[in-house]
């Protein structure tokens, strides 16, 4: 009966799959924002009469039932804020009042996608796995009226049929959390709000100059001195070129992520479908690691942790042995903590002065015959990723690791502009695009005096969203390596949480649907009517989100 029960429900899907492939698109888009202000925009949505009541008597029927698929009814249960709704694990039954998720690995639809309907009797989601039927709920949370934020009390969802499934595998948002330091709370919030907009991947940047982020227990001094800045500078850089002149604020600033943290966070992403990657930077961005170990750098230091952003001089020193020893027992601490299939290396903005005057340096690149700086690099990012592959691990690296050439089964991440991944694609290797003129979300976002303090450049809400990901010098075979998009968030001049909110939203939701739907031709004022509409449930979640009103268009 079961197995009867699952077919038919495939049956619907795929007839609906048949009959809707335009369906939206050819219904006045316009006219249905205000009761489907979905973003992303599904692949195809019929809109329907009526209206589904959800009360408290509301069950969850799963199909098959097991752990994953309960972890998931716990989800909605939870957020629905339903403490008691009963969860069956029968095909057979009153579907009234019923969420029904059914699950068929075998099934038609993509490992992400999903089949949603809503009557005035009954949700049901199908889908081939159960991440596709999460993304599912997030569509009807999406429905949800505003109101259900401030009474909780009964909840009126319009009926629809909505099938649906992603772009790109690669749906990502990354947080620099060494600059300045955001608590477990705020993680949770900020992936929260990504699965919201089906975000797949949480790219967290735990070390840098200004920084240690992750408790290593082997290295307890990274605990003791690496997490913390004796002060931080005050102001931009820009507006104050004389170094001696600089003001800073002499309070010591500093903290870190114990293990048991990091672990209830990482369990707390896997029950929400995210995957987090940790970024390791190296061999740059690590001057706070040479203030605990300055046998690791170059020159006897003696190092501090930074407290001026920018780009330092000293780095790990690539000619010796201990250098490695060290970075080699800090990544088997870390791939203990994310069972992420990469582990984000860094790469970027390696000054190479150092090693020029390192005679360990030049000794090792004449016995390995490198020619220059830049291939030294390369020896060094190669001899990292042969130690994660062999764990089963793969790497990712900022564009830089395409000079002196890229470690063989390496992925790129295109910061620089779009050229980093154009020139990766074409040599066949993997590739997340995150241009630093689309996509980098510690630039500002309107043009407005009032606007607080960030690092330059001008990307708005529009300019994100007609950000197309593949680039148009690429193949049909070499456009199939970038993997999607991915938004940066830099927090040199983002010291609070409440900022990290207003530089992220509203742009973080522009990408949302650039990663997810496959669209012939945008349509930002349509894309803009959706989100005003949208942005309640922002409200609700208590979002303090850049506001549109400010918003401007594009200019360059
Ligand atoms: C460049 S993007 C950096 C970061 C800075 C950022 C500021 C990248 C790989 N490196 O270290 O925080 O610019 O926008």
């Amino acid at each position: 009966m079961n197995v009867l029960y699952v077919f038919s429900r495939y049956f619907v899907a795929l007839l609906f799959l048949l009959s809707a492939q335009q369906e939206l698109f050819s219904q006045d888009i316009e006219n249905i924002a205000e009761r489907y202000p979905l973003i992303p925009l599904p692949i195809s949505l019929k809109p329907q009469l009526g209206e589904l009541q959800i009360t408290n008597a509301l069950k969850i029927r799963l199909l098959p039932y097991n752990k994953e698929t309960q972890e998931l009814a716990e989800y909605i249960a939870s957020f629905l804020g339903l403490q008691h709704a009963s969860i069956l694990e029968n095909a057979l039954g009153d579907d009234k009042n019923c969420i029904t998720i059914s699950i068929d690995p075998h099934g038609v639809i993509p490992p992400e996608g999903y089949y949603l309907s809503i009557t005035p009797d009954a949700i049901s989601i199908t889908a081939s796995t159960v991440q596709g039927a999460f993304w599912g709920f997030q569509t009807v949370k999406q429905l949800i009226p505003a109101s259900f934020y401030t009474s909780h009390t009964s909840i009126a969802i319009p009926c629809v049929e909505i099938y649906d499934a992603p772009r790109f595998t690669y749906r990502g948002l990354h947080l620099d959390v060494s600059r300045h330091f955001f608590p477990v709370e705020f993680i949770k919030k900020y992936i929260d709000l990504m699965v919201s907009y089906k975000f797949n991947t949480f790219h967290w940047h735990l070390t840098d100059d200004q920084g240690w982020r992750v408790e290593i227990k082997k290295y307890p001094r990274l605990q003791e001195i690496a997490a913390f800045r004796d002060e931080t500078f005050l102001g931009h850089p820009k507006t104050q070129l004389f170094t001696f002149l600089r003001k800073f604020d002499g309070r010591r600033y500093g903290g870190f992520y114990t293990q048991e943290e990091i672990k209830d966070v990482v369990e707390y992403a896997r029950k929400r479908h995210i995957e987090i990657i940790p970024e390791i930077e190296l061999p740059g961005h690590s001057v706070a690691v040479l203030a605990a170990f300055p046998e690791l750098g170059c020159s006897k230091g003696p190092y501090k942790t930074a407290t001026q952003w920018g780009i330092m001089r000293d780095v790990y020193c690539a000619g010796s042995e201990k250098t490695f020893e060290f970075l080699e027992n800090i990544l088997e601490e870390v791939i203990s903590l994310f069972p992420s299939t990469y582990i984000h290396i860094g790469g970027d903005e390696v000054l190479k002065t150092r090693w020029r005057n390192c005679s360990k340096c030049q000794e090792r690149r004449q016995a390995e015959g490198l020619k220059n700086e830049e291939e030294l690099q390369s020896y060094f990012i190669r001899r990292i990723e042969q130690f994660l592959n062999k764990k089963n691990r793969q790497i990712i690296g900022w564009d830089e690791i395409l000079e002196g050439g890229v470690a063989p089964n390496a992925t790129v991440m295109s910061w620089r502009g779009v050229s980093g991944g154009i020139k990766a694609a074409q040599q066949g290797h993997n590739v997340i695009m995150t241009p630093n003129q689309y996509l980098y979300f510690d630039h500002y976002q309107s043009k407005s005096p009032n606007e607080p303090l960030a690092i330059g450049g001008f990307t708005n809400l529009e300019k994100v969203y007609l950000y197309e990901p593949v680039p148009k010098e690429l193949q049909p075979d070499e456009a199939a390596h970038i993997l999607g998009a991915q938004a940066n968030v830099w927090t040199e001049f983002i010291a609070t949480s409440e900022q990290v909110e207003y530089m992220t939203y509203p742009r973080a939701i522009a990408l949302a649907e650039v990663n997810w739907t496959a669209l012939t031709e945008k349509n930002y004022s349509q894309f803009y009517k959706r989100l005003t509409r949208n942005l309640l449930l922002l409200d609700g979640l208590r979002v303090h989100y850049h506001p549109l009103s400010s918003q401007e268009s594009t200019q360059k």
